[in-house]
């Protein structure tokens, strides 16, 4: 088999790189390890940059997200028992964040690729990336029919975090830059909405807590807890007390309850390896960083990749440019170090330290009262949450 563009996992990134190559003719495949069902189901991100919504829609795969994606215009940060809200939408200057779920997106993805002819393996088995410092690069598979070896021009490594991609180039080509949290985060997906609009973050002595109403029945709701929590420790009563304490406020606040659809936990880790490509492997997503979910920017960040590399995939195939290709990884890099940066500062200001004492929590609520009392402050929250331009972080 061959093809130009051989892309490794069928996540957003790799879903997305596939369906902006096709529109500027480029042929590419995509070799999944899962099945579709399984990531057509995995529930993970839900917060969308106003960038991001109009990359999809711009691309003819914001269809059914037009319809039924909830627009919001502003958060709240709840803490000592008062709701604040921002409205991020007024002081970004009218950009506004859209809340639809990641595997919905997937789902659609998936729709125009293959409506459109185009190749995706589910259920690879033992998936590997060969010969990437070379100008004739494979990746090697099986499925039911035996094994394959799709010859390719060149290879995304869009296989998140845990994939093959990043662990195929050589020690020593990449240098990696990482922060693990100590504390991880308890997510429910629940049966029911909340009436809240704005997307609330709660500061607690007792550790972060947040909910957002993700659809017009559902809710998802998360706590920060130990970050080798045992699930089974989390009842749905617990879960509910522990909501009702965190996110209490004075006027009363109680959490509209229903039955839980699904419930993991979440290591929480800051991690980015530069540079984004070895030879003809060009990582892009979660492949080549991630960031704590505090600031909603993984899957934004993997979007952002994906809109510079096709371009410049495309680019080499209309005119023989390879600067663009050159340039891919210094590109996406200056928006990637922004995002870190705003993940981080999120993180940092909203979730207990187990060695915090009582200077750093005044230091916490400080920052939280400046953030919602300062428009200069308020403001910078408000930019980097709704996504920067393209052309103010590059890419
Ligand atoms: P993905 O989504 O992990 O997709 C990678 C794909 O590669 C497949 N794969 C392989 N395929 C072939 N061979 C192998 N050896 C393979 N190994 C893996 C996988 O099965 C999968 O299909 O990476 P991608 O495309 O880079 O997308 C990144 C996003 O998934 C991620 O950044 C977001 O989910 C992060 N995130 C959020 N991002 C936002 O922008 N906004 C949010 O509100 C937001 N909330 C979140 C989040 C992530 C969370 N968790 C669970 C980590 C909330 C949470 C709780």
């Amino acid at each position: 088999m061959r093809t130009q563009v051989g892309i490794v996992g069928a996540g957003p990134a790799g879903l997305l790189l596939s369906h902006l190559l096709h529109l500027r003719g480029v042929e590419s495949v995509i070799v999944e390890n899962r099945s579709r069902d399984y990531i057509e189901q995995r529930v993970r991100a839900g917060v969308l940059e106003q960038g991001t919504v109009d990359l999809l829609v711009e691309s003819g795969a914001g269809e059914r997200l037009k319809r039924e994606a909830l627009v919001r215009d502003g958060i709240e940060l709840r803490f000592g028992g008062r709701r604040h809200v921002l409205n991020l939408k007024e002081l970004s200057g009218g950009r506004a964040y859209t809340i639809y779920a990641q595997q919905e997106i997937v789902k659609d993805l998936i729709g125009v690729r293959l409506a459109a002819g185009g190749q995706i393996h589910f259920e690879a088995a033992d998936v590997g990336v060969h010969g990437l410092d070379t100008a004739a690069p494979l990746i090697r598979f099986r499925t039911d029919g035996g094994p394959v070896e799709l010859q390719c021009d060149f290879i995304a490594g869009c296989d998140g975090f845990h994939g093959i991609s990043r662990p195929s180039i050589p020690a020593g080509a990449l240098t990696v830059f990482e922060r693990v949290y100590p504390f991880g985060w308890l997510g429910i997906l629940v049966d029911a909405a909340t009436p809240e609009q704005e997307t609330v973050y709660a500061w607690h002595e007792r550790g972060f807590g947040f909910f957002n109403r993700r659809s017009p029945t559902l809710t998802r709701h998360f706590l920060q807890v130990a970050p080798d929590e045992d699930i089974a420790n989390w009842p749905d009563e617990r879960i509910w007390r522990e909501l009702r304490v965190r996110l209490a406020t004075d006027d009363g606040w109680q959490p509209v309850e229903g039955p839980v659809l699904s419930r993991n936990i979440t290591e929480m880790r800051s991690f980015v390896v530069e540079p984004m490509r070895y030879g003809r492997l060009f990582l892009a997503g979660d492949a080549a960083h991630i960031v704590p979910p505090t600031g909603a920017k993984g899957l934004n960040l993997a979007v952002a990749d994906v809109r510079v590399l096709a371009p410049a995939l495309a680019a080499y195939y209309a005119s023989g440019r390879t600067d663009l290709l050159d340039a891919y990884s210094e590109t996406c890099l200056k928006r990637v170090w922004r995002v870190e940066h705003f993940s981080w500062w999120m993180t940092s200001m909203l979730h207990r330290f187990p060695d915090d004492d009582v200077f750093q929590q005044r230091l916490q609520r400080s920052q939280l009262d400046y953030v919602v009392s300062s428009r200069a402050a308020a403001a910078t929250l408000a930019e980097n949450y709704v996504g920067l331009p393209w052309t103010a972080a590059a890419a």
